[in-house]
């Protein structure tokens, strides 16, 4: 080939290329922590507003269907990183270190021309950089609400403020700075509203003057469900600590910061004391302290957002950016009494998802397909035009979004929670739900039970049908879909090692549980 010739076709090479990744849209991710559908508006909220977040809903698609494969942080954060369940990805309880040589979307974005980046929570490990990205800058484990230190590619570094406000001004800074050639993927994830729901200084006093509505199954006693609801510790009666519920002051506060924060709890807490409640009335203001003090950490995401969004629309950004909005796993929020999440019942199952991509999501439309975290690497992939590799579980949901829905799209969805014993006391289980019944089994020699529910006859799944000759037909059929799902998704008889947490190579065998009697 001649030389002049062969310096020509690199050229046209390097402007295809160059022009393709100019073409390909950004991809905005932006997660939450812990945020339940419940208090977003555009979920129907009776409990707020989250004028923000809805502008994602108004200009895209609601998803009503966002079904998690394991309701518990770290484990949906791999889920997302592979596309791949729990036990195939190796990440299956919080504890567990995740193995970032593998296969994750983020380098295979990379690979395709795409600049990415992680800004705010982690929470896979964090000893190290974050793999698969240009610029990382994350909090260190869960991180605290204020004053958080943080790793900026691999490095100690510490911040003043409020956590939420830090996130999003480290995110404005990253985009106003990044290389504008090529497309980006950002994700911008909060550690907001987590346990212990500290507000920002903004949020402090907001919805002292009103009192929100408690949720029906507040007071629930359990008796419609087996021995694992009955023996959980994630109740707002039981388990809330002074920390969680204010009645201590936090103790990494500048002078400043612990000033406004006084002046905020101190009278709140003064008619507290004096009120003496007791029982149920007890119970009813824990419910009021944490739902509040929860709906001030989102007020403050959603402010965040809005500048996010509006940096986007001036920038002239905003018509080529997907923005997508979901939360690592849905929340109790005061329903059966609980905080937390980790169950397959809805609330902790179910994660909002909201996503906007001009001229392919029609605005305000609502889509009732069940999808999942696990779609996400697919569908990032399909987006920047790369290849998904055949071993991701999950699949690109580009046809859902563009309202043209696969005949052959998912019609059952697999669950799979690990984290026994842990945090709050949920037991191992695994299940499936077609969207309408749930056939829940946990699995534990000492608590070996199944529940099965019907949502359109009992949406908030207090009494389980399982065992009801007239729903046997349902069941028969739930438990095929149950096989059928666990074989095609190579989900091992008995649990991988790492759902003991502290790493796959933890020694300790003996609480490894056997799936099957
Ligand atoms: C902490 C919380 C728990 C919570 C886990 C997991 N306790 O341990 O209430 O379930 O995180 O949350 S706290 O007293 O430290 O707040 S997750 O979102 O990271 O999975
Ligand atoms: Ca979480």
């Amino acid at each position: 080939m001649p030389r002049r010739f062969f310096g020509f076709l690199i050229l046209v090479l390097f402007a295809a290329r160059h022009c393709a990744a100019a073409d390909r849209p950004n991809i905005l991710f932006i997660f939450t922590d812990d945020h339940a559908y419940q208090s977003i508006s555009a979920y129907g909220s009776k409990l707020n507003v989250t004028p923000n977040i809805d502008r994602i809903a108004e200009h895209g698609m609601l998803f009503n269907r966002c079904y998690v494969p394991n309701s518990i942080c770290g484990p949906c954060r791999a889920v997302i990183q592979t596309g791949k369940y729990s036990h195939q990805n190796g990440f299956l309880v919080n504890g567990n270190a995740f193995d970032g040589t593998q296969q994750t979307f983020p380098k295979l974005l990379q690979k395709v021309g795409y600049e990415t980046a992680v800004i705010g929570k982690w929470h896979l490990g964090e000893h190290m950089a974050p793999q698969g990205y240009d610029y990382s800058e994350v909090l260190i484990g869960q991180g605290p609400y204020y004053n958080p230190p943080m790793r900026k590619n691999g490095k100690f570094v510490k911040h003043t403020g409020y956590t939420t406000d830090i996130i999003t001004d480290l995110a404005l800074d990253w985009l106003k700075d990044r290389d504008g050639n090529k497309p980006f993927m950002l994700m911008y994830q909060h550690k907001a509203p987590h346990r212990n729901w500290q507000p920002g200084p903004k949020h402090l006093t907001m919805f002292d003057d009103v009192t929100i509505p408690e949720p029906e199954t507040l007071f629930d006693d359990y008796s419609g469900r087996g021995t694992p609801a009955k023996t959980q510790d994630m109740s707002i009666a039981k388990t809330m600590t002074d920390n969680d519920l204010k009645l201590v002051t936090p103790r990494n506060l500048t002078p400043k910061q612990l000033a406004t924060w006084n002046a905020a709890y101190e009278p709140k807490n003064r008619a507290f004391q004096e009120a003496n409640l007791t029982g149920k009335e007890l119970v009813r203001w824990k419910y009021q302290r944490y739902i509040k003090d929860y709906l001030r950490c989102v007020a403050s995401v959603d402010d965040n957002i809005g500048r996010v969004l509006d940096f986007l629309g001036e920038t002239g950004q905003a018509d080529n950016t997907v923005v997508i909005y979901c939360s690592d796993q849905g929340f109790y929020l005061g329903e059966h009494g609980w905080f937390d999440k980790r169950w397959m019942y809805e609330e902790s199952l179910r994660t909002p998802l909201l996503v906007k991509w001009p001229g392919v999501t029609k605005p305000g439309s609502i889509n009732n397909d069940i999808v999942s975290p696990l779609d996400f690497a697919e569908t990032f992939l399909e987006i920047a035009g790369a290849t998904v590799p055949d071993d991701m579980q999950g699949r690109s949901m580009v046809p859902v979004l563009a309202g043209k829905t696969p005949n052959d799209w998912r019609k059952s969805f697999y669950y799979h929670y690990y984290e026994f014993p842990g945090w709050h006391d949920v037991r191992r289980h695994y299940g499936v739900t077609d969207g309408r019944y749930k056939l829940m089994r946990f699995y534990e020699p000492d608590v070996n039970e199944w529940e099965m529910f019907d949502l359109q006859n009992d949406p908030n799944e207090m009494q389980s049908i399982y065992g009801r000759p007239e729903a046997a037909d349902t069941q028969k059929y739930l438990l095929k879909e149950l096989n059928r799902l666990r074989a095609e998704l190579k989900v091992p008889e008995t649990d991988p090692p790492a759902s003991l947490g502290g790493g796959k190579d933890n020694p300790t065998s003996r609480t490894i549980r056997k799936q099957t009697p």
